[in-house]
């Protein structure tokens, strides 16, 4: 399997993230890559790429064009301003006020753009985010040209960004431009199958309308985990899209009997759905020793995870999302492919 993967992701460090109440070094930080790296050699999966130039068009043809030229300046802005640390949304647009005009002012322009403020911005965020995303490009490129399936390790990750919001350690929704990318290379059906254990709003916003583009999620119940607003069964499509949002809202402590339930649920509902493309948003935050999440999947069933998907032979984009038990991130990231490869 061929991957593909940018080292210009470690231009995106913040030195800090808000979580409870004080700033600590980011859970996502770049030595998750090394540690996916580092195994990726371990088991001799050593086809490693890297990604052609971005391809902007692509993306802009999904985005929001104010929410790009936003994210490519919003560091000059803020350094401008006089502001002394890295970017930190602390003004959201909030109920009653206006969510359609944006502040002239970069403190606003930042609330106006974020959807959450644990996420901070610093001077590599742009160049990372492009470095990621053209890894996804990279990855659907080599798989409409006839590979069966294609890694990217996709840093910083992407299924939280909306057409124009980051948040969650999202900035560009890696995996929804892989998808678009598959329809205008002639697939006309294409399903996002996202196992990481945050709900994908981002990607689930960007195809909510749409009967071409179908997204399905496992994730920790919204009631319970980030990101709180988004992620209930009951959404499920509108209009044209009615019926193309598969959501798998799981409990606290949930196992893998009952996640590979609604895994092998997801995997039916695609293959009667008739997708003749796949995108795997895969997290393994899942993962039963993650710091930030609250499900109980063991390694292994990261390896039977990968299988069940490998067995729907779809041809496969693996974009990399989440998993923050930095000692288990490679490990558990590779048991995923190996599965994949095995199935
Ligand atoms: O998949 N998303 C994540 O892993 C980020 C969660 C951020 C929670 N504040
Ligand atoms: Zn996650």
């Amino acid at each position: 399997m061929r991957i593909f993967y940018s080292e210009d992701h470690r231009l995106h460090f913040p030195q800090a993230e808000l979580s409870g109440g004080e700033f600590v070094t980011p859970f996502e930080r770049p030595s998750r890559v090394e540690y996916v790296l580092n195994r990726l050699k371990e088991r001799h999966l050593t086809d490693l790429h890297v990604p052609d130039a971005v391809d902007m068009a692509a993306i802009g043809a999904l985005l929001d064009p104010g929410y790009l030229t936003f994210l490519q300046t919003a560091w000059e802005d803020w350094k401008a301003a006089g502001m002394a640390g890295e970017i930190i949304a602390a003004n959201v647009p909030a109920r009653g006020m206006h969510m359609d005009r944006i502040p002239n002012n970069i403190d606003g322009k930042v609330g106006y753009y974020c959807h959450a403020s644990e996420t901070a911005m610093t001077r590599g965020t742009w160049t990372a985010a492009l470095s990621s995303v053209a890894s996804a490009q990279s990855a659907q490129r080599h798989v409409a040209a006839g590979a069966d399936s294609a890694f990217a390790l996709c840093r910083p990750p992407g299924h939280h960004a909306t057409a124009d919001q980051y948040g969650g350690y999202c900035f560009i929704n890696n995996a929804a431009v892989a998808a678009q990318m598959f329809r205008t290379s002639g697939a006309s059906r294409v399903a996002i199958l996202d196992i990481d254990f945050h709900h994908g709003n981002g990607t689930q916003s960007l195809f909510y309308g749409r009967d071409d583009i179908m997204f399905a999620s496992l994730h920790g119940a919204p009631q319970d985990a980030y990101p709180y607003y988004l992620g209930y069964a009951d959404e499920t499509g509108v209009g044209a899209g009615e019926g193309t949002n598969l959501n798998y809202p799981m409990p606290p402590g949930t196992g893998y009997d009952v996640w590979s339930t609604a895994l092998d649920d997801a995997i039916a509902k695609i293959k009667a759905w008739g997708a003749d493309a796949l995108v795997l948003s895969l997290g393994v935050d899942a993962y039963k020793e993650d710091p930030i999440s609250f499900f109980k999947l063991e390694s292994d069933d990261f390896t039977d995870a990968g299988r069940r998907i490998g067995r729907m032979k779809l041809p496969t984009v693996i974009c990399m999302e989440g998993g923050y038990a930095i000692e288990a991130v490679g490990i558990n990231t590779v048991n995923v492919l190996e599965g994949f490869k095995d199935a």
